[in-house]
């Protein structure tokens, strides 16, 4: 019989180098794991069934490498590729590690910054077009502040708004098949970060020169570290055709970013951001953007990985469950009750329509009359989710 829970390439799962390379250093302690080489971390992810890999320029080839390094490591990373049959669709910078990014990349207030960290994104957009990626990421990590004297939220805006635009006419005039995918943060590693949910970056697009190119790469932990409901985040943004690509992880509310395993903490959560993608059609990357508990050597990683795309394969699963379980589907078709006289097929406006609603009678009575059984309905969909039904 068919394994259901083994991860197939239609399933588009990947990660980040830096995930399944995280070596557990954390602000209070050092690194736990060594370091592997990016080959040796394509070799990993093919091991475990992974379909893609993703990588920050300097995951790839630290800032340091000379020209004779960077070719060498280019050399071995598409040697594993090949060899694994893994694929690289997104590409990002790391516009924060490095001390010049201490206040920023393209909010920064020194323009000689902004310049470095604009030079520094089209060649790392250069590197991502050499592997073959097709969404290009943007997280801000450094661009925000602590101080808010120290800069103006307006003028930070236009930065990034004026950094998007030139890299938009970048990729367009190499003639790169290529989208946007901006990630939002509330907090961490700044005191505030600009541009804190999905929906600041979502109205923000619709401000700059090519709109069309760019989409959102909501988190959810991110969104859960704001105290919202990430499911609806990603509803907006699939409502929006700007469902580009996606960071699953997961996450305490109220936490710092925990990266966990997809599904370690929230499993409803997790179960209803299963359905919302897979009743949809979404058709893009199901990114991990986590990493293995600092107490796991590398059998510990892997484990963490084949969690992350087991746990969201037995989720598509109790999705189809929910979606034909007659008793789940009873309840939910009892409550979306319609009303036959003032149906409204396109819900548009005509005189005739607005004069049939401004008359009619509602039975306010009746309507207040009914409890609307979600108390059962949530208790099946726990049930279902336990396994018992
Ligand atoms: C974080 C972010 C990052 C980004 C990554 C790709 O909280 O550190 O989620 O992991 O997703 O830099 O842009
Ligand atoms: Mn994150
Ligand atoms: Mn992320």
């Amino acid at each position: 019989m068919e394994n259901i829970y083994q991860p197939k390439p239609e399933d588009r799962f990947t990660f980040g180098l830096w995930t399944v390379g995280n070596t557990g250093k954390d602000p209070f302690g050092d690194d736990f794991r060594e370091k592997k080489s990016p080959a040796d971390l394509v070799y990993l992810l093919g091991e475990v069934g992974a379909y893609g890999v993703n990588f920050h320029d300097n995951d790839l080839i630290p800032m340091e490498a000379t020209p004779a390094e960077a070719e060498a490591i280019k050399k071995a990373f598409k040697k594993a590729l090949a060899d694994t049959g893994l694929k690289v669709p997104m590409a990002t910078t790391n516009l924060f590690a490095s001390p010049i990014f201490r206040d920023g990349a393209f909010t920064s207030n020194i323009a000689a910054i902004r310049k470095f960290a604009l030079q520094k994104t089209m060649q790392a957009i250069d590197l991502g077009a050499e592997m073959g990626a097709k969404v290009y990421v943007f997280w801000g990590g450094r661009e925000g502040v602590e101080v808010e004297a120290s800069k103006n939220p307006i003028t930070a805006i236009e930065r990034t708004r004026e950094a998007l635009n030139f890299l938009s006419e970048y990729v367009k005039a190499q003639g790169y098949d290529m989208v946007f995918a901006l990630e939002a943060k509330p907090n961490e590693p700044r005191g505030d970060l600009y541009f804190p949910t999905t929906g600041h970056m979502l109205a923000f697009i619709e401000t700059l020169d090519h709109p069309e190119m760019v989409g959102v790469n909501p988190e959810f932990a991110h969104e859960s570290m704001a105290g919202l409901n990430f499911v609806h985040a990603v509803a907006q943004a699939l409502d929006a055709g700007k469902l580009f690509h996606i960071d699953l992880n997961d996450q305490a509310f109220g936490r710092y970013d925990q990266d966990f395993r997809f599904g370690a903490v929230s499993l409803k959560n997790s179960f209803f951001l299963v359905k919302l993608l897979e009743d949809n059609g979404y058709k893009g990357s199901r990114h991990f953007d986590a990493h293995a508990y600092r107490t796991e050597n590398y059998e510990g990683v892997k484990d963490f990985a084949r969690g992350c795309m087991r746990s969201y394969l037995i989720l598509k699963e109790k999705v189809q469950k929910f979606n034909t379980d007659a008793e789940i589907q009873g309840l939910l078709k009892e409550i979306n009750q319609e009303l036959p006289e003032l149906k409204n097929t396109d819900g548009k406006y005509t005189p005739e329509k607005m004069k049939a609603l401004k008359d009619y009678a509602f039975d306010r009575k009746a309507l207040s009359d009914f409890g609307m059984k979600y108390e059962k309905l949530d208790q099946l969909t726990n049930e279902l989710l336990w396994g018992i039904r």
